[in-house]
């Protein structure tokens, strides 16, 4: 049996390797803006997110105008089966593991795969899980979280350890969108250790010294969504901080 990587993720595998740490920007396909966004973030993303936790409408058209704007890859982050578009060059193939119900945990993630064989999307394996404050936040109400406290860094890091068995790669520590606060250092630094996959942070990180922090605690990847419809100023201070903190982190290592 043979398990082929595919070219996205190819790519941000060698991007870690070389500069420490990966920028991904979340764009939601609702934005009426999402050119300008776009605009904004091509010049400093490793690559572009697309997705959101409520009803999306017009994801094909969302796509095609990033697709103009950008050769940057365009992953998506399924809220649900209809966050699927064949326009897209990948798909967080992502099971919600601490859902109390197992509709987002497996059935989800099911119904979409033939989805994403028909339409030649590149699935890369991504365990997601909600983290306090999540359950604040849509991604807590719509995905009926089991949200894990941060007070309990094991928890999430037993999460990634499973993960790494059941043949993911990634696993997506997030605190919702817009969130009070992001995910704690030593949870990040744990789930790393223990599991060794790739750790995608995101939710509540809005400063270039927070992004900093969590890449040097062992984050792989940095996911910003709501500070993109601020400014591009704001994009390019992150992209900056989690490239310097990836290198230092090299360094180290
Ligand atoms: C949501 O983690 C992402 O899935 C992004 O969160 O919008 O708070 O940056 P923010």
């Amino acid at each position: 049996m043979e398990i082929k990587i595919g070219k996205v993720e190819k790519k941000l595998n060698s991007i870690i390797e070389e500069e420490g740490a990966v920028y991904l920007t979340l764009l939601d396909p609702e934005e009426e803006n999402i050119e300008e966004i776009a605009e904004n973030v091509k010049d400093y993303a490793d690559a572009i997110m697309v997705g959101g936790s409520i009803g999306i409408v017009n994801l094909d058209e969302a796509v095609k105008k990033i697709k103009k704007i950008t050769k940057l890859p365009i992953i998506l982050f399924p809220g649900n089966v209809d966050g699927l578009s064949r326009y897209a060059d990948a798909v967080f193939y992502m099971s919600l593991m601490n859902s109390a119900n197992t509709y987002w945990v497996v059935t989800a993630p099911t119904l979409g795969a033939i989805t994403i064989l028909k339409y030649g999307l590149e699935p890369i394996p991504m365990a997601y899980l909600c983290i306090e404050p999540a359950k604040k936040t849509a991604v807590g109400y719509v995905g009926e979280i089991r949200e894990i406290p941060q007070n309990k860094p094991k928890i999430t890091a037993m999460y990634c350890l499973s993960a790494k068995f059941f043949g993911m790669r990634w696993a997506y520590l997030e605190a919702g969108s817009g969130a009070e606060y992001p995910v704690n250092n030593e949870t990040i630094a744990l789930s790393k250790k223990l599991s060794g996959i790739n750790i995608i942070v995101g939710g509540g990180i809005r400063k270039p010294e927070i992004a900093y922090e969590k890449v040097l605690a062992g984050a792989d990847a940095i996911v910003t969504g709501n500070l993109l419809e601020e400014n591009p100023k704001a994009v390019e201070m992150m992209f900056d901080a989690i490239k310097k903190a990836g290198r230092e982190k090299l360094k180290k290592q």
